[in-house]
């Protein structure tokens, strides 16, 4: 049975100076010719593909409720794969809204979300990893995750998944063959040679797992806690980050309680901070818990910056904390310059050992000497350099690591001396394992989570 025709408004929810009602299915064309009325008299069911028309729309009783222009695209030369057509009228909540009710009433189903990327991936448009990817670049918060994404939509990882699956088939024909017919070499590979293929296929693995914290970074934004004892600045600091009155603010110890987290662009990198609780020993049931949160906060960072206070000389809290923080990244961002302390900023260097920066947070000294250290740390070479395949997504990330498991225990068994037929579990495993990423084989309850996330529309 063929799938429902269905539609949406495939444009922001709010006023715009265009919004557009997308329509996918067999009938899209019958039901738009129901709504949509052509300036010249064109018979809109007999329109040529990829086309566009003038038009207006109208309701069942044939009250106009906008001027519009309508494209054609024919299956299946289009997103979904499907007939699709889309209207675009003014973008008044009204006209849209009008839009889509008429539409609805002409014979289409509401779409759910993302059924219409869904639907491109049923009909082998795009795979998996590049639907993916599609919500990936509507949700991209910098240029560098919109890169990631697009490269990831034009197939760049699924490609290099698909180059690994087909080695991996290779291997497959070889056990195939030792386990038939043993004594002849049909296979053509010789058990060095796979071997070898194995070998190549593990580090082809590791290179790309090697890439997933780039790519949770370059995504996600960097994970960065604001540390520190209670009244340094700390919600100071995030303030001045952010260029607002994000946090309270007061001369009382122990202000904040609960985590205050928002985004900020540097414009090399996307920092998602966290303001937290200051660092000390209290009594108090409610600050504890702050407290606590803190230091868990701190430990699962991509960074940390570890703000002390000239003003005072270190205390023992500081030194608590210093220590905590060795071997992590981390910047001990000396605040309150306006009010350093002759020998302060010393004592402070003798408790760590890494970046440090001056800044006033208050009046905003300095600030943007941290922003260009945390971009020196980040948004250099490190990441630029071969983001053509970055892994951003964990579901792949986990899918590839049961993939290099498996091919490792295969090479592993074969140094062992352990008959082809062995191998072929793991063989197996890891070719059902990398095909989960480009979607060849996934359960509908996977897919159907995975276009859970889009929004209606897309
Ligand atoms: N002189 C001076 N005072 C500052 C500076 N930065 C912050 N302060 C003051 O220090 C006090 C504490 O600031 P907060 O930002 O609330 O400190 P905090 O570390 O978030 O404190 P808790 O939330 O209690 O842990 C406030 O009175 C701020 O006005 C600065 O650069 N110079
Ligand atoms: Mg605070």
């Amino acid at each position: 049975m063929a799938e429902k025709t269905i539609a949406a408004i495939a444009t922001p929810a709010g006023t715009g100076g265009i919004g557009i009602v997308r329509i996918s299915g067999e009938n899209a064309l019958e039901i738009a010719a129901k709504v949509f009325v052509s300036k010249k008299g064109t018979d809109i069911t007999k329109v040529k593909t990829h086309t566009v028309h003038y038009g207006k729309v109208v309701d069942g009783s044939g009250k106009v409720i906008d001027e519009a222009l309508l494209t054609y695209m024919r299956a299946p030369h289009s997103y979904t794969g499907e007939n699709v057509v889309e209207i675009s009228c003014h973008g008044s909540i009204t006209s849209i809204r009008g839009l889509l009710k008429s539409v609805l009433e002409a014979g289409a189903a509401l779409a759910g979300r993302g059924e219409f990327t869904k639907r491109a991936f049923l009909n082998g448009k795009l795979d998996l990893a590049q639907a993916e990817a599609v919500i990936d670049i509507i949700n991209s918060k910098n240029e560098r995750a919109l890169s990631a994404a697009v490269n990831q939509l034009e197939g760049k990882l699924s490609s290099r998944i698909n180059s690994v699956r087909d080695e991996l088939s290779d291997v497959m024909a070889y056990i195939e063959a030792e386990t038939d017919f043993p004594e002849d070499d049909v296979s053509g590979l010789s058990s060095d040679e796979v071997r070898g293929k194995l070998k190549s296929i593990l580090s082809t693995l590791e290179a790309l797992l090697a890439t997933a914290g780039k790519g949770k970074i370059i995504k996600d934004g960097i994970s960065t806690a604001i540390v520190g004892r209670p009244n340094v600045g700390k919600s100071s600091l995030m303030n001045a980050l952010l260029g607002e009155d994000r946090a309270i603010v007061t001369d009382i110890p122990g202000t904040t309680r609960d985590i205050i987290e928002d985004y900020l662009n540097t414009g090399d990198v996307v920092l998602k901070i966290s303001d937290t609780a200051g660092i000390r020993e209290t009594g108090d049931a409610v600050e504890k818990i702050g407290v606590d949160l803190a230091i868990k906060q701190s430990e699962k960072a991509d960074l940390i910056l570890f703000v002390a206070d000239l003003s005072q000389m270190p205390s023992d809290e500081d030194a608590r904390l210093a220590k905590m923080l060795v071997g992590r990244p981390a910047i001990m961002v000396l605040n309150k310059l306006d009010k350093e302390l002759n020998l302060a900023a010393d004592a402070y260097q003798k408790l760590f050992d890494g970046r440090s920066v001056k800044v006033s947070a208050s009046g905003g000294n300095g600030i943007d000497t941290l922003i260009s250290i945390i971009n020196e740390m980040f948004g250099g070479g490190g990441i630029e350099d071969d983001n053509s395949c970055l892994l951003t997504d964990l579901r792949h990330t986990e899918s590839i690591m049961t993939a290099r498991v498996a091919v490792s225990r295969a090479l592993t068994s074969m140094d062992n001396g352990i008959p082809a037929d062995m191998l072929f579990v793991d063989i197996f495993e890891a070719l059902a394992a990398l095909g989960e990423v480009v979607g060849m084989s996934v359960s509908e309850e996977v897919v159907d989570k995975i276009f859970s996330k889009f929004c209606v529309g897309k």
